[in-house]
């Protein structure tokens, strides 16, 4: 990844309030992404009484909950994250598709910034890779990216 650092102000979680909903389908991936975004919001100094987290089975239910979570709890923004694997399904296309385009739909009709942490990969190994407990967790990058878009929308 190429994206140069943010300002201070921008990456800090003080004041923000962020909720998370996760799917439970994976879980031995998706329990790591969840750990990454949590670290980060810690590091970041966001108070635990201001992260929420909501667990859904699987990815495509998480428009739906990113949706009532967007529009009636007062968050910055929302991270949702999940885990498709396209060798364990033959409707990989439509989970991981409609996940994406409703949290998309979800990202412009409330106008909260919602984050798309869902891993879309090929094989288990891809997956494991990125959710790693390193500087390449997509729950801990998803979480940077929530943080930087509640300032980014606070300032507009
Ligand atoms: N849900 C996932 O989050 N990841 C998957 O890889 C997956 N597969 O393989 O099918 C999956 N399916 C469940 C789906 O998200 C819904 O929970 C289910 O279809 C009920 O609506």
């Amino acid at each position: 990844m190429t994206r140069p650092e943010v300002s201070e102000s921008e990456a800090s979680a003080r004041g923000r309030k962020v909720a998370i909903v996760a799917a439970r389908f994976n879980d031995f991936i998706v329990a790591s992404l969840l750990k990454g975004a949590q670290a980060s919001w810690e590091q970041r100094g966001g108070s635990a009484a201001d992260l929420q987290v909501v667990r859904v089975p699987g990815a495509f239910e998480l428009p739906v909950v990113a949706r009532k979570l967007a529009t009636g709890g007062g968050y910055d923004a929302i991270v949702a994250l999940g885990c498709v694997i396209r060798g364990d399904t033959p409707h990989f296309d439509f989970v991981a598709g409609e996940c994406a385009r409703g949290l998309q739909q979800v990202n412009l009709d409330s106008g909260v910034p919602v984050i798309f942490g869902v891993l879309t990969v090929e094989t288990v190994d891809q997956a494991l890779e990125r959710a790693a407990v390193s500087a390449m967790n997509k729950g801990g990058e998803s979480m940077d990216c929530a943080i930087e878009m509640a300032a980014v929308m606070a300032r507009l």
